[in-house]
């Protein structure tokens, strides 16, 4: 092997130990109360309350922003547990994943 192969490899490893990761969207309504968008983003996505109640009022103004970023699975977890106790409590609230 090269030093080249060698550096090359190195390049390849390290790479792979840094997952992709996907943003996690929250989407603006006019029906999910501001208490339970920031009560999701500090159960789900393990915020602060200043940091829930931050990104929370910068969906409700701008329409959408990054609740997160995960690897691709659990991005896609994320979204299924936000939109799953949404609707248990009834609200429309949306997420999304995205790259
Ligand atoms: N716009 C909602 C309200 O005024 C609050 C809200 C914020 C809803 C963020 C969804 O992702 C959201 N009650």
């Amino acid at each position: 092997m090269t030093k080249s192969d060698q550096a090359l490899k190195e390049k390849l490893q390290t790479k792979q130990k840094e997952p992709t990761v996907y943003k996690v969207v929250l989407l603006n309504d006019d029906y999910t109360t501001m208490d339970f968008v920031m009560n999701v983003l500090e159960s789900i996505f393990e915020k602060s309350p200043s940091e829930a109640y931050q990104i929370m009022m910068h969906v409700h103004v701008h329409g959408r922003g990054i609740a997160g970023a995960y690897p691709w699975e659990l991005a896609e977890t994320k979204v299924e547990q936000t939109t799953s106790l949404a609707r248990e409590s009834g609200y429309p609230l949306k997420a999304v994943v995205e790259e």
